[in-house]
This record gives C-alpha cells, structure tokens and sequence, in this order.
C-alpha cells in the first residue's frame, strides 16, 4: 500500500471508539489541561489529604505532601543554578525520593534525561557528552562517580536531592512546546539518539489514556517497571498523577509481591515476560481482582493471551507505542480484546501503512525529531538531512519501523519490523551497537547480533562470531559486559568460520543459522 493508503484515523477518526459517547472529535481537547505539572497541581490542590503514591517501604505520601516535597527539591536545583530548559540526569529504582525528583524537576520546566539503573560507564558517558545536562540526579553512588569524572561541572548529587536549601522557582508555568523529557535510544546506526518529548506530547498521551482506559481517582496502580523508560515514567507514573488516582511503586517485579499487592489494587501493566512469569506462580488466580491487566513494550502471543485468561481470569487488553510517540494504540477497554492486536489508534493519534505496510502516525503526542550533538551543543533536527531526517516522511508523518495490516474493522496488528531492532523482555537492543562493543575486542574478527526467538524473554540477543585464533568466548563475553547494560549482553554466542554475506559484503541476518555445535555462553532460556 502507498503512501496515504491504508489510513486509519483520517476524517471518520475511528478512535472516537474508545470513547463512551463516541463524540464530535472536534470536542475532545487533550490540551486542556496545559500541562502534566498544572494538572498534577490542581489535583494536588483539590484533594491534599489524599493519598497518590506508595514507597516501595509502604509509606504514604498525599497529595500536599508530593506538592509541598517537590517544591522543596525545585528549590534546592534552583538554588545550584538550574533554570527552565535545563538537563537534568535522572537515575534511580523506585521510590518516592526519585518521584519527588522528577515531579520537581517537571513542575520546574527542566528536561530530564532519564539513565538505566544499570548503565555501563560507556553508556553514561556517551549520554552526558551528548545531552550536555547541568546536573544528575543518580541513585547509585558508582554513577555519580562516573558521572563526576564525564563532566567535573557537573552538579552531581544522590535522589534525596541533598543540595542546599533555595527559594522555589516558578511552578507548573511550563509551556505545552517545551521540552520536559530526553529519554536515549541507541538506533538503527549506533549513535545515540535523544528523543525530545515536549510537555504537550506526554499530555496528550496520558490524557488520551485517561479517556480510553477510563483511569479515575478511585484507581490504583501496580507499578514494577522500570522508571527510566517511557512505559514505566510516561504512561505508568505520569498517568496515575493524572488520573487522580494512586500508584504502588514495586522496586522490581517479584510475581508474588504482584499477587499480593493486587487484592488492594485495580491496574497493572506489565511487559510479555511479567505475563509469563506471573501466570506460572503460585496464586495467579489472585490477578483476576483487578479491573485493567495491560500489555506492551513487546508482542504478547496469542497463547500466552489464553493462559493468562485461563490461570487469571484476566483479558489482557495490549497496546502499542513507542519512547518518540508515547502510546498510539490500544485495544479497547470495552468491545473486543483481541489476541494478536494492538487495537485501535487513540484518541488523538492518526496513522497510516506507507510503502512496504509500515506504520506511520501522527498527532499531538509525536515528538518533532531527533536531537544531534551538534560541535558542543545539541539541536533538534527533525526536518534537517540525514538518519533524523528520514524519521518523517515528506509530508510530515512519523516513520515507526513497524510493519503493521489494519483488519476490516480498524484493528492493527503489528506483522513484522522494518528496523532492526531485538526486544529482549520488553527493553529495545539495536543489533548495530553490540556489535560496534564486540568488533572492538582483538579477538573479534567481525560479529552479527540477532535476536533469536525466546518463550521467556521474547527474543533473545545473540552474536555470531568469525573468530581470530585464541578466541575465548567467555572472556570476549567477560569484556562486552563492562560496556554494555545486561540486558544488551549476548546471551548466546556461534562462532562461525564466515558470516553469511551477499554480493555487496553486506551481512546477510536472515541467513544466519546456529552451527551444529552448542553455543557458548549462558543460554536464558
Ligand atoms: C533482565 N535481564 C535481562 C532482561 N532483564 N536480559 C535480557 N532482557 C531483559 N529484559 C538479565 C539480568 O541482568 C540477569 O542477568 C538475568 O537476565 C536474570 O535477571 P532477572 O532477575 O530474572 O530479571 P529481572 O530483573 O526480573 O528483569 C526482567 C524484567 C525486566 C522484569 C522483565 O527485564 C523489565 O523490567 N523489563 C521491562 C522493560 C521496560 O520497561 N521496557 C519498556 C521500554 P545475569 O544473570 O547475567 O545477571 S519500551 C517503551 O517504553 C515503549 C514506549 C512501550 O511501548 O512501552
Ligand atoms: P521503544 O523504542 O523502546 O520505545 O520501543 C518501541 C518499539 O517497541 C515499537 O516500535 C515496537 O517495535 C515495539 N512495541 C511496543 N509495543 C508493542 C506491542 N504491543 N507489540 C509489538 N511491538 C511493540
């Protein structure tokens, strides 16, 4: 289908099917509400007895205490010189000490660049020379050494926020077009890339998932992913403190915790291996108390579907997004969830099958393009030449690198990727920087990673090898560990005599196969 074909959410906007009264879509204003922090104040304001967030400890803070807390913190980052437009580093497991940090760093119009737990020094350093933040904010006392090191003018301090006291600086006055979060993804060619998400995109998202999930105060949620990722920050955390509603906040996910937790709870969402898990644990029936189970980050199988069904009691409803667009789709809260599909397009958002079928959106919740390290400073590019470039097509329409079919009745299913990417329990690999880590080591004659099917983890992340003489896997493996977060580590190493490669030397994936042999290496599954 070409492009312009295939549109779904064009003048009908089927996503009005979300929506109890099917309304004029000219009616529904994602915006009205400014801002995440002024509707998170107003709620605050409204209700300041109320309880809106659970420490992993199983104390309380209501909403004067968030309120009152995270005017405090802004103070403090104030009073070290940050200003609105500023980065801020922002790294930590859950706890209401990172949640005050980040709501007073949002409510304060800083951008905060959200750093895996688990990051290697590598990854750290590529992240700080690229999004030149002011300060961090970093749970582990190893991040703060290495942050300190990357930019000794860095303003470095733990998520307690333990900088001296300073007057509180404008709140909750952020514009809709300023940027509030630079969340990393490495991408198709290697180099980092930062996604800018305005205050209005992260809005708009939540407010379109407030409408089609029907989120209100009288909801809790289960939260257990991790808060440095969109799924976790801007769908799980910001949507809660929108919907007026409470967040448990789980540090991790332990599947007996879930199932205790969910007799007080009424939501959870989790990624495809949480499913896998919680449906083999002990008192999976207990999932079946709460009113929403979601899926997503990754495809959800059809049969893992019917065993949650079968063990839980639950219909998973699964939706799709993405880090640059926030969510685009979800099956619908009420009407059919259907196996295999990520719905229907939410509010708000269009989208379309371009050349090859791939998916390609847009609306209020779509960032504006990729930000460039650009000779000491960053610049947003989303029209300029090059990789950027082509995230949009001419005509203005965000590129997702998924393949996707749209059924009779508007349902889409995602078929397949363009980009190589591995999704290994929910977290995105680019195939391109594994390999950059492992060509590096002396041993390494050239390498190609790709994900090869796994019940557990989805996929999982696997290098094909053609070795040099003295090759030791586990020492090659030893090393790409000090550079690359866990869950990028292959877990399956082939060494094989030649890659695959077509007529133009370009390694051919698809023709990869594991040699007779067993692998070396520690298999997942
Ligand atoms: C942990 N390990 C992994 C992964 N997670 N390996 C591959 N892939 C993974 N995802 C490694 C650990 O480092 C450890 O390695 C070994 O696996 C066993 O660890 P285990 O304790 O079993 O794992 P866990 O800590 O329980 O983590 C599993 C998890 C976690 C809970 C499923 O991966 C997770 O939270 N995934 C969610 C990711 C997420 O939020 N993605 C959203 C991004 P070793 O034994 O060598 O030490 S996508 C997004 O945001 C968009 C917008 C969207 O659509 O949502
Ligand atoms: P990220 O770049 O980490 O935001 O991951 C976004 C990618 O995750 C998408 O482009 C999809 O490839 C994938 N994804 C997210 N949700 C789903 C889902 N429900 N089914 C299949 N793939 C998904």
């Amino acid at each position: 289908m070409g492009e312009g074909g295939g549109e779904v959410g064009g003048p009908a906007q089927p996503w009005v099917r979300h929506l109890p009264e099917a309304p004029d879509p000219d009616d529904v204003d994602l915006l009205s509400e400014g801002s995440l922090p002024a509707a998170w104040a107003r709620r605050w304001d409204a209700h300041p007895d109320r309880p809106v967030l659970c420490d992993p400890d199983g104390s309380w803070l209501t909403g004067a205490d968030l309120a009152k807390r995270s005017a405090a913190v802004a103070g403090r980052l104030a009073g070290a010189g940050l200003r609105a437009g500023d980065r801020l580093l922002l790294s930590g497991g859950a706890s209401s000490a990172f949640v005050v940090a980040h709501v007073a760093a949002m409510r304060s119009g800083l951008v905060v660049v959200p750093v895996n737990t688990a990051c290697s020094k590598r990854e750290l350093e590529v992240v700080i020379a690229h999004a030149r933040p002011r300060a961090a904010v970093l749970e582990a006392e190893r991040l703060r050494a290495w942050a300190g090191e990357a930019d000794p003018g860095l303003v470095v301090t733990d998520v307690d926020v333990g900088l001296p006291d300073g007057p509180a600086p404008v709140l909750d006055a952020v514009a809709s077009d300023a940027p509030a979060l630079l969340p990393y993804t490495s991408g198709t060619t290697g180099e980092p890339k930062g996604v800018p998400l305005s205050h209005g995109n992260l809005l708009a998202s939540v407010e379109a998932l407030r409408l089609a999930w029907r989120w209100t105060e009288d909801d809790a949620l289960i939260l257990c992913l991790p808060l440095f990722h969109v799924h976790g920050l801007g769908v799980g955390l910001h949507g809660a403190l929108l919907s007026g509603g409470t967040v448990v906040l789980h540090r991790g996910f332990d599947p007996e915790a879930v199932l205790a937790a969910a007799t007080d709870a009424t939501m959870f969402f989790g990624v495809p291996t949480m499913y896998t898990r919680l449906v083999a644990a002990e008192g999976a029936e207990r999932l079946a108390g709460l009113r929403l189970c979601v899926s997503g980050s990754a495809p959800m199988s059809a049969v893992l579907h019917a065993q949650v069904l079968a063990r839980c009691g639950q219909v998973v409803l699964e939706r799709y997004g993405m880090t640059e667009t926030i969510m685009l789709v979800s099956n619908p809260l009420e009407g059919e969830r259907r196996a295999g599909s990520v719905g229907l397009p939410l509010p708000g958002v269009e989208l379309r099958l371009g050349d090859d079928d791939e998916i390609q959106v847009r609306g209020p919740n779509v960032f504006g393009g990729y930000l460039e390290a650009q000779a000491g400073k960053a610049a947003t590019t989303g029209t300029a030449p090059g990789t950027a470039a082509r995230a949009f097509t001419p005509d203005g329409w965000f590129r997702t690198g998924d393949v996707g079919a749209v059924d009779a009745d508007g349902y889409v299913r995602i078929v397949g990727r363009a980009k190589e990417l591995i999704i290994t329990g929910g977290y995105n690999v680019y195939p391109r920087e594994v390999e950059d880590v492992l060509r590096q080591h002396p041993d390494v004659a050239d390498v190609a990673v790709v994900g090869t099917p796994s019940p557990e983890w989805g996929e999982t992340v696997t290098a094909y090898v053609e070795a040099r003489t003295g090759f030791d896997p586990t020492a090659v493996l030893a090393w790409a560990s000090e550079q690359l977060a866990p869950y990028k580590r292959p877990r399956l190493v082939h060494c094989v005599d030649a890659l695959p490669r077509n007529g133009m030397g370009k390694v051919v994936r698809a023709a990869l196969r594991p040699p007779d042999e067993p692998p070396s290496g520690q298999p997942t599954t």
